[in-house]
Protein backbone atom coordinates (compact mmCIF):
# COMPACT_ATOMS: atom_id res chain seq x y z
CA UNK A 1 0.00 0.00 0.00
CA UNK A 2 1.72 3.24 -1.43
CA UNK A 3 -0.02 6.14 0.87
CA UNK A 4 -0.23 10.15 -0.70
CA UNK A 5 1.03 12.86 1.44
CA UNK A 6 -0.07 15.87 -0.45
CA UNK A 7 2.08 19.34 -0.60
CA UNK A 8 0.65 21.70 2.00
CA UNK A 9 -1.13 24.18 0.06
CA UNK A 10 -3.40 21.57 -1.29
CA UNK A 11 -7.31 22.42 -0.60
CA UNK A 12 -10.41 20.52 -0.24
CA UNK A 13 -11.09 21.17 -3.57
CA UNK A 14 -8.12 19.95 -5.11
CA UNK A 15 -8.90 16.61 -3.01
CA UNK A 16 -12.34 16.42 -4.78
CA UNK A 17 -10.98 17.15 -7.90
CA UNK A 18 -8.23 14.24 -7.66
CA UNK A 19 -11.26 11.91 -7.01
CA UNK A 20 -13.55 13.15 -9.38
CA UNK A 21 -11.69 14.11 -12.38
CA UNK A 22 -8.75 11.33 -12.51
CA UNK A 23 -10.28 8.56 -10.61
CA UNK A 24 -14.29 8.35 -10.45
CA UNK A 25 -16.27 7.80 -12.87
CA UNK A 26 -13.30 6.80 -15.40
CA UNK A 27 -13.32 3.01 -15.13
CA UNK A 28 -9.95 1.58 -16.81
CA UNK A 29 -11.71 -1.82 -16.62
CA UNK A 30 -14.97 -2.55 -16.35
CA UNK A 31 -14.18 -6.26 -15.32
CA UNK A 32 -16.10 -6.90 -12.07
CA UNK A 33 -14.60 -8.54 -9.49
CA UNK A 34 -16.14 -11.86 -7.88
CA UNK A 35 -14.60 -12.13 -4.22
CA UNK A 36 -15.52 -9.57 -2.11
CA UNK A 37 -12.12 -8.68 -0.98
CA UNK A 38 -9.81 -9.69 -3.70
CA UNK A 39 -6.45 -9.50 -3.06
CA UNK A 40 -4.18 -6.80 -5.13
CA UNK A 41 -6.59 -5.57 -7.42
CA UNK A 42 -5.74 -1.92 -8.14
CA UNK A 43 -7.95 1.14 -7.16
CA UNK A 44 -8.75 1.88 -11.37
CA UNK A 45 -10.59 -1.72 -11.29
CA UNK A 46 -13.36 -0.35 -9.11
CA UNK A 47 -15.61 2.08 -10.67
CA UNK A 48 -17.38 3.79 -7.64
CA UNK A 49 -20.39 5.98 -7.66
CA UNK A 50 -21.99 8.41 -5.17
CA UNK A 51 -25.17 8.15 -4.63
CA UNK A 52 -27.71 9.19 -1.97
CA UNK A 53 -25.03 10.29 0.52
CA UNK A 54 -22.47 7.39 -0.15
CA UNK A 55 -19.88 5.83 -2.06
CA UNK A 56 -21.07 2.63 -3.95
CA UNK A 57 -18.93 0.04 -5.75
CA UNK A 58 -20.14 -0.45 -8.84
CA UNK A 59 -21.58 -4.49 -9.78
CA UNK A 60 -21.01 -5.29 -6.10
CA UNK A 61 -22.82 -5.26 -3.21
CA UNK A 62 -20.95 -4.75 -0.20
CA UNK A 63 -21.78 -6.77 3.08
CA UNK A 64 -22.13 -3.48 5.19
CA UNK A 65 -22.82 0.19 5.11
CA UNK A 66 -20.36 1.98 6.48
CA UNK A 67 -19.47 5.72 8.25
CA UNK A 68 -16.08 6.68 9.14
CA UNK A 69 -16.32 9.39 11.53
CA UNK A 70 -13.48 11.30 11.92
CA UNK A 71 -13.24 14.04 15.23
CA UNK A 72 -11.52 17.42 14.23
CA UNK A 73 -10.39 20.70 15.40
CA UNK A 74 -8.47 22.43 12.47
CA UNK A 75 -5.69 20.07 11.99
CA UNK A 76 -7.24 20.69 8.02
CA UNK A 77 -3.85 19.64 6.91
CA UNK A 78 -4.10 16.18 8.48
CA UNK A 79 -7.36 16.13 7.33
CA UNK A 80 -6.59 16.46 3.53
CA UNK A 81 -4.16 13.98 3.89
CA UNK A 82 -6.70 11.46 5.42
CA UNK A 83 -9.15 11.76 2.60
CA UNK A 84 -6.46 11.09 0.01
CA UNK A 85 -5.59 7.99 1.54
CA UNK A 86 -8.69 6.72 2.83
CA UNK A 87 -10.85 6.96 -0.02
CA UNK A 88 -8.65 4.30 -2.04
CA UNK A 89 -8.18 2.28 0.91
CA UNK A 90 -11.83 1.82 1.25
CA UNK A 91 -12.46 1.25 -2.11
CA UNK A 92 -9.78 -1.48 -2.44
CA UNK A 93 -12.04 -3.13 -0.02
CA UNK A 94 -15.18 -2.50 -2.06
CA UNK A 95 -16.58 -1.01 0.52
CA UNK A 96 -20.32 1.46 0.44
CA UNK A 97 -19.31 3.93 2.80
CA UNK A 98 -19.59 7.69 3.75
CA UNK A 99 -16.92 9.99 5.57
CA UNK A 100 -18.12 12.54 8.33
CA UNK A 101 -15.59 15.07 9.89
CA UNK A 102 -17.30 15.91 13.06
CA UNK A 103 -15.17 19.13 14.37
CA UNK A 104 -15.48 21.43 17.62
CA UNK A 105 -15.81 25.08 16.46
CA UNK A 106 -17.23 26.34 19.67
CA UNK A 107 -16.30 26.52 22.24
CA UNK A 108 -12.60 27.97 20.80
CA UNK A 109 -10.15 26.03 23.35
CA UNK A 110 -7.63 23.74 23.24
CA UNK A 111 -9.74 21.47 24.80
CA UNK A 112 -11.62 19.30 22.65
CA UNK A 113 -14.49 17.39 23.58
CA UNK A 114 -14.03 14.20 21.74
CA UNK A 115 -16.69 12.27 23.43
CA UNK A 116 -19.20 14.85 22.92
CA UNK A 117 -18.32 14.96 19.35
CA UNK A 118 -18.93 11.34 18.51
CA UNK A 119 -22.23 11.40 20.71
CA UNK A 120 -23.46 14.15 18.43
CA UNK A 121 -22.03 12.65 15.20
CA UNK A 122 -23.44 9.26 15.69
CA UNK A 123 -26.74 10.54 17.43
CA UNK A 124 -27.54 12.63 13.82
CA UNK A 125 -26.35 9.50 11.49
CA UNK A 126 -29.05 7.54 13.63
CA UNK A 127 -31.32 10.14 12.22
CA UNK A 128 -30.27 9.86 9.29
CA UNK A 129 -31.52 7.23 6.16
CA UNK A 130 -28.42 6.21 5.19
CA UNK A 131 -28.87 2.72 6.88
CA UNK A 132 -25.38 2.72 7.89
CA UNK A 133 -24.64 -0.88 9.66
CA UNK A 134 -21.01 -0.23 10.54
CA UNK A 135 -19.52 2.83 12.83
CA UNK A 136 -15.84 3.14 12.07
CA UNK A 137 -14.55 6.04 15.04
CA UNK A 138 -11.32 7.20 13.21
CA UNK A 139 -8.43 9.20 14.77
CA UNK A 140 -7.60 12.02 11.14
CA UNK A 141 -3.66 11.75 11.67
CA UNK A 142 -3.92 7.91 11.16
CA UNK A 143 -3.74 6.08 8.01
CA UNK A 144 -4.12 2.24 7.54
CA UNK A 145 -1.10 1.05 5.87
CA UNK A 146 -2.28 -2.66 4.88
CA UNK A 147 -4.90 -3.62 3.38
CA UNK A 148 -6.15 -6.70 5.01
CA UNK A 149 -6.76 -4.34 8.14
CA UNK A 150 -10.71 -5.01 7.15
CA UNK A 151 -12.90 -2.00 7.90
CA UNK A 152 -15.96 -4.21 8.53
CA UNK A 153 -17.96 -4.15 11.88
CA UNK A 154 -18.03 -7.73 13.77
CA UNK A 155 -21.27 -8.70 14.53
CA UNK A 156 -21.11 -9.61 18.22
CA UNK A 157 -18.03 -7.33 19.22
CA UNK A 158 -16.32 -3.87 18.90
CA UNK A 159 -13.31 -3.73 16.87
CA UNK A 160 -9.88 -2.26 17.65
CA UNK A 161 -7.19 -2.10 14.84
CA UNK A 162 -4.50 -0.11 15.81
CA UNK A 163 -2.02 -2.01 17.15
CA UNK A 164 1.11 -1.21 15.85
CA UNK A 165 1.56 2.56 14.71
CA UNK A 166 5.01 4.58 13.44
CA UNK A 167 5.53 7.92 13.00
CA UNK A 168 6.02 9.38 9.27
CA UNK A 169 9.62 9.58 8.64
CA UNK A 170 10.30 7.96 11.67
CA UNK A 171 12.65 4.96 11.27
CA UNK A 172 12.35 3.67 14.86
CA UNK A 173 9.78 1.39 13.64
CA UNK A 174 6.25 0.80 14.99
CA UNK A 175 5.19 1.34 18.32
CA UNK A 176 3.01 -1.18 20.59
CA UNK A 177 0.47 0.27 22.77
CA UNK A 178 -1.25 -1.10 25.33
CA UNK A 179 -3.92 -4.07 25.31
CA UNK A 180 -6.27 -1.91 27.22
CA UNK A 181 -6.10 0.79 24.64
CA UNK A 182 -9.32 1.04 22.22
CA UNK A 183 -8.39 4.61 21.13
CA UNK A 184 -6.82 5.49 17.07
CA UNK A 185 -9.33 3.51 15.33
CA UNK A 186 -12.37 1.39 16.38
CA UNK A 187 -15.47 -0.06 14.86
CA UNK A 188 -18.68 -1.29 15.67
CA UNK A 189 -22.26 -0.87 15.43
CA UNK A 190 -24.98 1.55 16.95
CA UNK A 191 -26.32 -1.25 19.22
CA UNK A 192 -22.77 -1.59 20.54
CA UNK A 193 -22.62 2.24 21.32
CA UNK A 194 -25.65 2.01 22.59
CA UNK A 195 -25.50 -0.96 25.07
CA UNK A 196 -22.44 0.92 26.66
CA UNK A 197 -24.12 4.86 26.38
CA UNK A 198 -21.19 5.95 23.91
CA UNK A 199 -18.71 8.19 25.55
CA UNK A 200 -18.44 10.02 28.54
CA UNK A 201 -19.54 14.14 27.44
CA UNK A 202 -17.20 14.82 30.46
CA UNK A 203 -13.24 14.73 29.19
CA UNK A 204 -12.06 18.24 28.01
CA UNK A 205 -8.59 18.04 26.61
CA UNK A 206 -6.56 14.96 25.68
CA UNK A 207 -6.92 12.19 26.88
CA UNK A 208 -8.77 9.44 28.78
CA UNK A 209 -11.83 9.16 27.05
CA UNK A 210 -10.95 6.18 25.25
CA UNK A 211 -9.54 4.52 28.47
CA UNK A 212 -12.96 6.00 30.17
CA UNK A 213 -14.58 3.85 26.99
CA UNK A 214 -12.61 0.84 27.32
CA UNK A 215 -14.14 0.48 31.16
CA UNK A 216 -17.56 1.02 29.47
CA UNK A 217 -16.28 -2.60 27.83
CA UNK A 218 -15.53 -4.24 30.58
CA UNK A 219 -18.67 -3.30 32.40
CA UNK A 220 -20.71 -4.51 29.72
CA UNK A 221 -18.80 -7.25 29.57
CA UNK A 222 -18.15 -6.73 25.57
CA UNK A 223 -15.10 -8.44 24.53
CA UNK A 224 -12.99 -5.92 22.04
CA UNK A 225 -11.04 -8.28 19.16
CA UNK A 226 -8.38 -7.19 17.02
CA UNK A 227 -6.90 -7.38 13.60
CA UNK A 228 -3.63 -10.01 12.95
CA UNK A 229 -0.75 -8.22 14.61
CA UNK A 230 0.88 -8.05 10.75
CA UNK A 231 -2.09 -6.01 9.60
CA UNK A 232 -2.73 -3.76 12.21
CA UNK A 233 -0.30 -1.39 10.67
CA UNK A 234 -0.94 2.80 10.70
CA UNK A 235 1.23 5.66 10.15
CA UNK A 236 0.69 8.63 12.36
CA UNK A 237 0.78 11.58 10.74
CA UNK A 238 2.81 14.81 12.39
CA UNK A 239 0.94 17.43 14.48
CA UNK A 240 1.43 19.30 17.79
CA UNK A 241 -0.19 17.77 20.72
CA UNK A 242 -3.70 18.47 22.20
CA UNK A 243 -3.89 19.73 25.39
CA UNK A 244 -3.31 17.55 28.43
CA UNK A 245 -6.80 16.81 30.72
CA UNK A 246 -5.78 16.97 34.03
CA UNK A 247 -9.08 15.73 34.97
CA UNK A 248 -8.46 12.78 33.75
CA UNK A 249 -7.23 10.50 36.20
CA UNK A 250 -9.95 11.48 38.70
CA UNK A 251 -12.74 11.30 36.14
CA UNK A 252 -11.37 7.54 35.40
CA UNK A 253 -11.59 6.10 38.97
CA UNK A 254 -15.51 6.62 38.69
CA UNK A 255 -16.15 5.72 35.33
CA UNK A 256 -18.49 3.24 35.00
CA UNK A 257 -20.91 4.77 37.77
CA UNK A 258 -21.90 7.05 35.40
CA UNK A 259 -22.39 5.02 32.16
CA UNK A 260 -26.23 5.37 32.49
CA UNK A 261 -25.90 8.87 33.31
CA UNK A 262 -23.33 10.26 31.22
CA UNK A 263 -22.90 9.52 27.44
CA UNK A 264 -25.28 8.98 24.76
CA UNK A 265 -28.23 9.24 26.15
CA UNK A 266 -27.55 12.38 27.19
CA UNK A 267 -25.90 14.04 24.21
CA UNK A 268 -28.94 15.94 22.67
CA UNK A 269 -29.39 18.63 25.22
CA UNK A 270 -25.08 19.28 25.53
CA UNK A 271 -24.25 20.03 21.97
CA UNK A 272 -25.54 21.91 18.99
CA UNK A 273 -24.08 21.57 14.92
CA UNK A 274 -23.93 24.78 13.98
CA UNK A 275 -23.04 24.18 10.57
CA UNK A 276 -23.21 20.86 7.65
CA UNK A 277 -21.33 21.15 4.37
CA UNK A 278 -21.51 17.66 2.27
CA UNK A 279 -19.40 17.45 -0.43
CA UNK A 280 -19.04 14.54 -2.00
CA UNK A 281 -15.83 12.99 -0.45
CA UNK A 282 -16.77 14.44 2.72
CA UNK A 283 -19.92 15.25 4.95
CA UNK A 284 -18.33 18.08 7.35
CA UNK A 285 -20.40 18.81 10.63
CA UNK A 286 -19.29 21.89 12.86
CA UNK A 287 -20.47 21.62 16.60
CA UNK A 288 -21.20 23.84 19.71
CA UNK A 289 -19.88 21.90 22.21
CA UNK A 290 -21.13 23.91 24.97
CA UNK A 291 -18.11 24.18 27.55
CA UNK A 292 -20.89 25.79 30.08
CA UNK A 293 -22.66 22.48 30.86
C1 LIG B 1 -2.97 7.06 27.01
C2 LIG B 1 -4.19 7.96 27.09
C3 LIG B 1 -5.15 7.62 25.99
C4 LIG B 1 -4.43 7.66 24.63
C5 LIG B 1 -3.23 6.74 24.67
C6 LIG B 1 -2.45 6.66 23.36
C7 LIG B 1 -4.75 8.60 29.43
C8 LIG B 1 -5.39 8.19 30.74
C9 LIG B 1 -4.31 7.91 31.75
C10 LIG B 1 -4.79 7.12 32.94
N1 LIG B 1 -4.84 7.75 28.41
O1 LIG B 1 -2.05 7.40 27.98
O2 LIG B 1 -6.23 8.51 26.01
O3 LIG B 1 -5.28 7.29 23.58
O4 LIG B 1 -2.37 7.12 25.72
O5 LIG B 1 -1.91 7.88 22.99
O6 LIG B 1 -4.14 9.67 29.34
Amino acid sequence: FSYVIPSTNITFDDVEQFYIKTLVNKPKNKQMIETHFAKNITFENIPYVFKDGLWFPVGVTSAQRTAILVTLQGRYYNAKTFLLNIHTFLRRQQLTYTVIFIEQVAPVTPRFNKGRLYNTAINYLEKQSLNITCLILHDVDLIPEDDGNYYTCERNHPKHTTIRVRKLNDTRGYTRYYEFLVGGVLLLTFDMYKQFNGFSNLYWGWGGEDDDLALRFIEQKMCVVRPTYESAIYIALQHPTGKRNSARFGLLTWSTLRLYTDGYEQIESLTRIVHINQTSIVTHLQLDVDATR
